[in-house]
């Protein structure tokens, strides 16, 4: 899974892409002119997978793992008109499955910022407005081009061009693709163009020191359930500073600033819910390992995760849920109670399963 960070300048998106990615790439309170980009991986701490290693202990424990992608911040329009969002700054958003909107709701004079007040609900927008413009460039490019292919060959209509021009009229009344209806025709015509306001959001509202613990202003949550985007509120610069401390002093100072769970976890958790992923485990020779596969997928297709060979002689999954091995304890006794099932290709493979594939080619 690959998901990126946007928002305007200074909102603090570097400073959640080093939290959640134990990076260290620079921040600081000036803008930055470059649309450089920082790619991280973040493992996916799950006690689950730990405990399956303590009863077949392996080698190696392999967590499932998202990938981030922190973008440069946007010049939006009111900040000067010469520094519009560059355009290869969307083909890096292009590529990735959903977006983390990264919103300013601290105060801080020494970050230099483009409004002087921070105002969630006024970002949020600006940066569905920008999202909703790079999308309408790329259709009407591709209505143009279209267009003059249709005249050569006199045809009045395409599927292609249908699409399209649904679309633009969508987005030109400023909004943004996720809401669209489309057919499944359709749906397979504009897959190709990985519009970015088709993406799934999440919200991250950086909040100040001084609010920590404070409920979420009402205006925004209001805004954000409104408009069906999941929102968690973190402290950026000091979740980033304790994430640094070690992990026995990083228990006492989450306790001491009355923070109940940390934000790498509660981002990382929301980044999978965002895209209804799960994970089923599987233990190997060498290896305890976390799988990632969307909700509702068929055991088959599971195995075709780990190898094509798996999928194309896939004969039949035994699966145990982890629940019931966590009960017993070992897999002596699970197998024992018969607490071990056997899945063919059809079965839907369950967020905690731990599978083995059984396959001949
Ligand atoms: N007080 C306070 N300052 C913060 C917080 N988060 C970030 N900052 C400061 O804001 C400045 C910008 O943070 P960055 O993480 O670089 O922000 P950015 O969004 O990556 O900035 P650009 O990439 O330049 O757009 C830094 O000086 C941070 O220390 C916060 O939660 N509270
Ligand atoms: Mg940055």
């Amino acid at each position: 899974m690959k998901t990126g960070l946007i928002g305007l300048p200074n909102a603090g998106k570097t400073t959640i892409f080093n939290l959640l990615t134990a990076s260290s790439q620079p921040t600081g309170p000036f803008f930055t002119e470059t649309s450089q980009v920082h790619r991280g991986t973040a493992k996916v701490a799950d006690p689950r997978l730990d405990f399956i290693n303590s009863v077949e202990p392996k080698e190696e424990v392999k967590y499932a793992e998202v990938n981030f992608v922190d973008m440069a911040g946007f010049m939006v329009e009111h900040h000067d008109k010469s520094h519009r969002t560059p355009v290869e700054f969307f083909t890096h958003l292009h590529d990735v499955d959903a977006i983390l909107y990264v919103v300013r709701a601290f105060d801080n004079p020494e970050v230099m910022q483009v409004y002087p007040d921070a105002n969630p609900k006024r970002d949020i927008s600006a940066i569905e407005l920008e999202l909703i413009v790079a999308d309408m460039d790329v259709a009407d490019k591709r209505i143009e081009k279209l267009e003059k292919e249709l005249q050569a060959r006199k045809d009045k209509r395409s599927l292609e061009h249908d699409a399209l021009l649904k679309c633009r009229e969508f987005l030109g009344n400023e909004l943004p693709l996720r809401q669209l209806q489309v057919t499944r025709e359709e749906e397979k015509e504009l897959r190709g163009f990985r519009f970015v306001s088709q993406k799934p959001v999440l919200i991250v509202l950086n909040i100040g020191e001084d609010k920590l613990g404070e409920a979420v202003p009402e205006e925004v949550a209001a805004y954000c359930s409104e408009k069906k985007f999941p929102l968690i509120p973190v402290c950026a610069r000091l979740e980033e500073e304790i994430s640094r401390l070690s992990p026995d002093e990083q228990v006492e100072f989450l306790r001491e600033m009355g923070i109940d769970r940390p934000a790498r976890p509660k981002l990382l958790d929301a980044s999978f819910k965002l895209l209804n992923l799960i994970s089923f485990f599987t233990i190997g020779d060498r290896e305890v390992k976390a799988w990632t596969i969307p909700e509702g997928t068929p055991a088959v297709e599971a195995a075709g995760k780990i190898h094509t060979d798996m999928q194309r002689g896939f004969i039949r999954a035994e699966v145990i849920a982890y629940e019931d091995l966590r009960q017993v304890g070992d897999m002596k006794t699970a197998r024992e109670k018969g607490l071990f099932r056997l899945e063919g290709k059809e079965y839907i493979v369950k967020d905690g399963d731990i599978v083995k594939f059984r396959f001949s080619v």
